[in-house]
């Protein structure tokens, strides 16, 4: 296959995807016309429609790598995106982040209400782990049960919610880069490589294989964030389709702040190079995860 193929082909594969998973998504949403009304909406706003999906895609990677069924890996991958939207309306609360745009769009907070958008995150991460136990992932029931935990505690205070409050925490204090690095493992880090282990586990990966593909997402998870930080400085809020500039105005520790831009960009190139050395052994048939590295890395939105 020639170099100049490849591009379209990882469009296509990706358009695939993303077209079917965004029909699942509608369907495993309440709809808006079941009461609560109101919440429901919101909640559909909040995930439909929006977000490059970047954590199911690295899940259907994964599944595919397995020869997962993909009814299968959907479940696992919108797992992870309800619990990615969640932290993101909370995230953009006068409590936290207190922003006004996301996905393109006004914040749940800013089109319904604060106790609304509240109320959305909650639901969302409950629906999340409702899926989860009500769909058959695993032959295996272990295994199932094995995948909960993990998204629990990639979502919790030891994984996610813990570096949110690590964030909050940082604001105006001079983080060492071990620091900032801890703080992104579980912030960012923690679901990105959940989203790969789950779908790896809706086919039959091994402990060493599943090992394997977590430090190719703890790679690609720090990457995403430290080429986060350099968008931050660097893109527009148009193309973000969120506020840009704003971790330097909340006077928030980044990679950029602490290492600048050329070597922040650096960083990210290592951290990419680490990552597709950890799929060596799984040879042509990870090519999708390549892909995707590539993507995180040379991203610019
Ligand atoms: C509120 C518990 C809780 C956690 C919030 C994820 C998070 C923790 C905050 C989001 C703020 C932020 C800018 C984090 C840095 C990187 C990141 C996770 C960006 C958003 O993810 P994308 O770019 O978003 O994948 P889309 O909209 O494309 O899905």
């Amino acid at each position: 296959m020639s170099l100049a193929k490849q591009p379209l082909d990882f469009q296509h594969w990706t358009a695939a995807h993303l077209s079917r998973f965004e029909t699942v998504l509608g369907e495993l949403l309440p709809a808006a016309s079941i009461a609560p009304q109101r919440l429901h909406a919101a909640m559909r706003y909040a995930v439909l429609d929006g977000g490059k999906r970047v954590r199911p895609l690295l899940a259907f990677a994964a599944a595919e790598l397995f020869g997962a069924d993909m009814a299968r890996a959907d479940i696992a991958a919108a797992s992870v995106e309800l619990i990615h939207a969640y932290s993101l309306v909370h995230d953009d609360m006068p409590c936290m982040d207190d922003d006004v745009l996301r996905r393109g769009k006004p914040t749940c907070h800013v089109q319904y209400d604060e106790a609304t958008a509240l109320l959305v995150g909650d639901s969302l991460q409950t629906l999340a782990f409702q899926l989860l136990a009500e769909h058959r992932l695993n032959d295996d029931a272990a295994r199932q049960l094995d995948m909960l935990k993990l998204l629990a505690q990639a979502s919790g205070s030891r994984g996610m919610a813990g570096g949110q409050a690590i964030d909050l925490a940082s604001v105006g204090v001079a983080l060492s880069l071990p620091e900032l690095e801890l703080m992104h493992i579980h912030k960012t880090g923690a679901l990105i490589r959940a989203a790969i282990v789950l779908g790896a586990q809706c086919g039959n990966a091994t402990p060493a294989q599943l090992a394997q593909l977590d430090h190719f997402g703890k790679c690609v998870g720090l990457a995403f964030q430290v080429v986060d930080d350099v968008l931050d400085t660097e893109a527009d809020t148009a193309t973000l389709g969120k506020t840009a500039g704003k971790d330097a105005d909340h006077d928030k520790p980044t990679y950029v702040s602490l290492l600048g831009v050329k070597a922040a960009r650096e960083m990210a190139q290592q951290l990419h190079q680490d990552a597709l050395k950890s799929l060596d052994e799984f040879g042509a048939a990870a090519q999708r995860l390549r892909e995707l590295a590539d993507f995180i890395v040379l991203r610019k939105f």
